[in-house]
């Protein structure tokens, strides 16, 4: 049976035309194969068949005018259900079973342990403590007789007829100052606490000498003790029970290290082997190699950190979109599930910043059961208390509950259990909940018998509770965070946990085992020297096996190898599949996609107008069809799509969504319908550049954290991009991320009518400051063609540690064909792309770049024809890399005085060529003055420096005098300037032009 193929809905598009036949008679196509790609002013996009069948005509031609339902082509055979494949197995994807909650004995235990605890008190507000008595007895019953689960059902009911009946209920966001998991519930640790404890008391004392031998060199060196002193625990129970390394069976967790904690990673590599004591004696001097770097930095130490932390905020929320995109490889059936768990360290004050938990209901809302952020409550951050007057655990779990995680809190040591089951009547919960944190750190910072006094003082009873312990006694009543035992507990827990990501809220001493030099002070975060004295406290506080001469040597110390403590250490890691922190990469590079693709960007697009960047949306359509390329491209996009002309990718390859679509799209007859799905490939983010950049960040180090090479395009506001996410651009160099990072609606003249916020005229100048920063700024199709496909060679093909900024435009114009041998210059920079050979004398070299290219090219007609001025156009693709050759190149001259002096790329390019140099972008000036020092002409820059404001695109270049008209009347006076040329041709231009000289400098307005 013959089927017609119609043009679908396609919006708000009439009459729209084919750019694309993409099947010829006989082809035997699938459901969704393209058939044509059409092209609006905006955006292109395929039309794909709407089932499988063998194609016997085709109605259309390119060039074509189409609207919906016109025929496009017949097919024989159609049967939707003879389809060769659907879309999950074209996709390779494997449903995943819908995880249930785990709604085990563990959750049903702790509400039967909270009810016990929540006993009544004798309090003012308890008018009728019987009462209260009979219904918490009831309740015992009904947890008793029918189980925890048809307790809690009760309890929803309740509280919901509360509601409704309009009581005003008790806060509900956080739990008693206690651990979430009670006593009797937790999973006991199967190691030796023993060799444990020992090993951690190495950790902490190599940590700390580390530290401090550094700044015995120099106190410029600086570094830290106290976080990690706070954090050992933290970090040794997850080491030697929990994270599992990568070997060539398991992908590995990742973990996100504290950053200012390196110097705890550094001293377990120590005892595990890895690092030597020449190296520790190395730790932040890293000019000559071989030093230790201050924080995780993988472009300093690329076989060891995988993650730069330590500008805060910057590792949970990359954390929480690396989660996200190892779900999304999954989903995609590009990776196998293998319970591979993200674990993120951050520190308490770290949670000031709004990217640490701005990105929290994201992980919630995904779902990521991937994900465990441990929280360190040390309770002090740099100057001084984090929440002096309140409780930062308490208000954390408060957020993180309220945003939908899984929440323990580990904030009492094993020592308070005795006093906590003693507690008969609450008082001592009472009092945990009422004591405020800056009074919690005095009490750590002050010993044992201030405790007694403001701690227990308070109520006598709660002193008599105490009244058998020594103020030692009291003194060693610790807190969760330093207890191994609590720690497990937690760890485990969050292990199991599915649903939901777990954050753990672990109470801790900042400087713990400091003593006076800096336990629980307000300086502690700055400690970096101890005296002879401290140092023999530290040792004895943890029994380091070292002499007291040992010690005034600050010596390391590690047993021998077949010692107890090394052997188990090394099984541990063993059992756990190698170290933990290291780098590596055993993904296989993608073959850069035959030139063909790329092909018709080279061809000159007659009269037919565009924006580059819907030519790039084009070729990544035709990248696409690339077998090798289509899979591994992650387009990510901050609900901008439909600005750049991309919605087509929503139906052709899926919007990401790991609960695939659970309602029919209002849009779902048109051809760009809303399309969600599990296996979908498009990261449509939503209005948050920190999380794209994130997403950006996960795709383009995928090919070490999980193996496989990706291809991430992460397209913005040009104005939304560096400016707003820089921290997190130069952590992705660090992290030595591969991929683009187009700025789209790029250029300060160039984005019309959105005013001040949106031009931007200065985000190269951002991406030049970042050394692994590759940077165009290209004004044609085929120059963006080139350089893209090189970019996609020298990243994902040759594997080099670099990525791509390029920016784009939206203003349409036609693209002429790329000029015989420009390639090279495209990618070095600048590349001749036209010369005035008229009958002027005078010559000038006019560069320029983006869409102000055109402008430069317009005046130089001009100049030509009116006032015999010749010139060659120099079409600049990047002023960012012309500058980088210039700047080695010089430094090369000046380090061999004797040498013949070698040329810049841009000397090379000018030495045979004459006249001053104007050079006009859409820019402030010192994007083009880059280049001023590595050429002897004289150079003018033209460009926007000063605040854009929305107007045309015609007034706002008139506005910054980076028109054609301006160009012309400034190159002439340059010419006068440099006495080539009499001032009259220029004040004639002026005149001409209506140049009013006393408008004030565009900065100034
Ligand atoms: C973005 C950013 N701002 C400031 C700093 C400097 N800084 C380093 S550590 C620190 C205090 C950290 O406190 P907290 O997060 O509580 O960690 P702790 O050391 O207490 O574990 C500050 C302000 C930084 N590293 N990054
Ligand atoms: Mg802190």
């Amino acid at each position: 049976m013959a089927q017609n193929i119609t043009v679908p809905d396609i919006g708000d598009f009439d009459s729209v035309e084919i750019i694309e036949v993409l099947v010829k008679v006989g082809d035997q196509i699938n459901t969704d194969d393209p058939i044509v790609t059409l092209e609006s002013d905006k955006s292109s996009v395929e039309v794909p068949s709407p089932t499988s069948g063998k194609i016997i005509e085709i109605n259309v031609k390119i060039g074509d005018k189409v609207s919906k339902g016109s025929l496009l082509a017949k097919l024989e055979n159609a049967s939707s259900g003879a389809e060769l494949k659907n879309e999950d197995t074209k996709n390779n994807f494997v449903p995943e079973k819908e995880k249930k909650q785990d709604k085990n004995l563990l959750t049903d235990n702790i509400i039967q342990n909270k009810i016990k605890k929540l006993l009544p008190l004798s309090s003012k507000e308890d008018v009728d403590p019987l009462e209260t008595r009979e219904w918490i007895d009831s309740l015992n019953a009904v947890i008793e007789n029918d189980g925890p689960s048809r307790a809690s059902f009760i309890l929803n009911k309740v509280v919901s007829e509360a509601y409704t009946a309009g009581l005003v209920l008790p806060d509900t966001r956080t739990t008693p100052y206690i651990n979430t998991i009670p006593t009797e519930l937790e999973i006991k640790s199967p190691g030796d606490q023993n060799i444990e404890k020992k090993i951690r008391a190495y950790i902490r004392w190599n940590a700390a000498a580390m530290v401090v031998k550094a700044n015995k060199i120099s106190s410029e060196l600086g570094g830290h003790i106290g976080t990690f002193a706070s954090a050992a625990t933290l970090y040794d129970v997850g080491m030697n029970h929990f994270w599992r390394a990568k070997n060539k069976n398991f992908g590995g967790d990742l973990i996100y290290f504290q950053g200012h904690s390196a110097p705890g990673m550094y001293a377990r590599a120590f005892l595990e082997g890895r690092l030597s004591e020449k190296q520790l004696n190395r730790f932040r001097q890293e000019v000559d190699s071989g030093g230790l770097s201050s924080y995780p930095h993988p472009w300093l130490m690329p076989k060891f950190w995988q993650f730069p932390t330590v500008s805060m905020g910057l590792g949970p929320i990359m954390a929480i979109y690396q989660a996200r995109f190892l779900k999304y490889l999954i989903n995609r059936g590009l990776l196998k599930d293998e319970g591979r768990k993200i674990w993120v360290f951050l520190g308490d004050g770290e949670t000031d910043e709004p990217e640490s938990l701005g990105a929290i209901s994201l992980a919630a809302r995904e779902k990521l059961d991937n994900l465990i952020f441990v929280v360190n409550c040390n309770l002090q951050r740099l100057d001084g208390p984090v929440r002096g007057n309140g409780k930062i655990i308490q208000e954390l779990e408060g957020s993180f509950r309220g945003a939908g995680w899984n929440v323990l809190k580990v904030i009492w040591g094993s020592y308070w259990d005795p006093l906590l089951r003693a507690d008969k009547t609450g008082l001592l919960m009472k009092r945990m909940n009422e004591v405020v944190d800056g009074e919690y750190q005095a009490m750590k910072a002050k010993g044992g018998a201030y405790v007694r006094e403001k701690f227990f003082g308070k109520y006598p009873e709660l002193k008599e509770l105490v009244s058998s312990m020594t103020d030692n006694d009291i003194w060693k009543l610790n807190r969760g965070g330093h207890d191994p035992h609590k720690v497990y507990a937690a760890y485990h827990s969050a292990m199991q946990h599915q649903g939901s990501p777990t954050v753990v809220i672990a109470k801790t001493v900042k400087g713990y085992g400091m003593g006076k030099s800096g336990e629980s002070i307000n300086t502690t975060h700055q400690q970096k020297k101890l005296d002879e004295q401290d140092l023999l406290y530290y040792r004895d506080r943890f029994n380091v096996p070292l002499t007291d001469k040992q010690v005034k040597n600050i010596e390391y110390y590690k047993p021998a190898e077949n010692s107890e403590e090394i052997k188990y250490l090394k099984e541990r890691r063993k059992k756990l599949g190698g170290f933990i922190p290291e780098r590596s990469s055993l993904a296989t590079p993608i073959k850069a996609p035959p030139k063909d693709i790329f092909e018709s960007f080279m061809k000159s697009t007659g009269e037919k107008e565009m924006s580059t960047t819907m030519a790039l949306v084009r070729m990544l359509t035709n990248l696409l069809r690339d077998k090798n390329v289509a899979p591994r491209l992650v387009p990510i996009i901050p609900d901008e799509a439909r600005t750049f002309g991309m919605e087509g990718f929503f139906r052709k390859i899926g919007i990401y969504a790991h609960e695939g679509q659970k309602y029919e799209p209002e849009d779902s007859e048109q051809l760009s319908s809303y399309k969600e799905t599990k296996s979908g490939q498009v990261l449509e983010e939503g209005i948050t550049e920190a999380g794209a950049m994130s997403s950006w960040i996960a795709a383009a180090t995928a090919y070490t954290n999980h193996d496989i090479e990706m291809i991430p395009v992460y397209i913005f506001y040009s104005m939304f991009g560096f400016q707003r996410v820089g921290d997190f651009a130069w952590a992705a160099g660090d992290a030595q991320a591969r991929g683009f990072l187009i700025g789209a609606t790029a250029g300060r003249t160039t984005l019309a009518g959105e005013g001040l916020q949106h031009q931007d005229g200065h985000s190269h100048i951002l991406a030049s400051m970042i050394p692994n920063c590759v940077s165009y700024d290209p004004t044609f199709s085929y120059e963006m063609a080139v350089i893209f496909r090189e970019g996609l060679r020298r990243m994902h093909e040759k594997n080099e540690n670099i990525f791509y900024y390029i920016t784009a435009m939206n203003e349409n114009y036609s693209h002429p064909e790329k000029p015989e041998g420009a390639d090279e210059g495209i990618l070095r920079g600048m590349y001749l792309f036209k010369e005035y050979r008229n009958k002027g004398k005078i010559k000038i070299q006019l560069m320029g770049s983006g869409t102000i290219l055109r402008e430069a090219i317009a005046a130089a007609k001009i100049l030509s024809e009116e006032y015999g001025v010749d010139s060659d156009i120099w079409s600049v693709t990047s002023f960012n890399e012309l500058r980088k050759d210039g700047m080695e190149i010089e430094r090369k001259n000046l380090l061999n005085p004797n040498n013949k002096k070698e040329k810049s790329y841009v000397e090379k390019c000018l030495e045979k060529r004459d006249g001053p140099i104007i050079a006009v972008t859409d820019y402030v000036r010192s994007f083009s003055d880059q280049i001023r020092p590595y050429t002897d002409k004289p150079f003018y820059s033209l460009g926007t420096d000063g605040f854009g404001r929305s107007d045309t695109r015609k007034n706002l270049r008139k506005f910054f005098e980076v028109d054609k008209e301006h160009i012309v009347a400034y190159t002439l006076s340059a010419l006068a300037k440099e006495q080539l040329l009499g001032s009259d041709s220029a004040e004639k231009a002026f005149k001409k032009y209506n140049i009013d000289k006393k408008k004030a400098f565009p900065t100034k307005l």
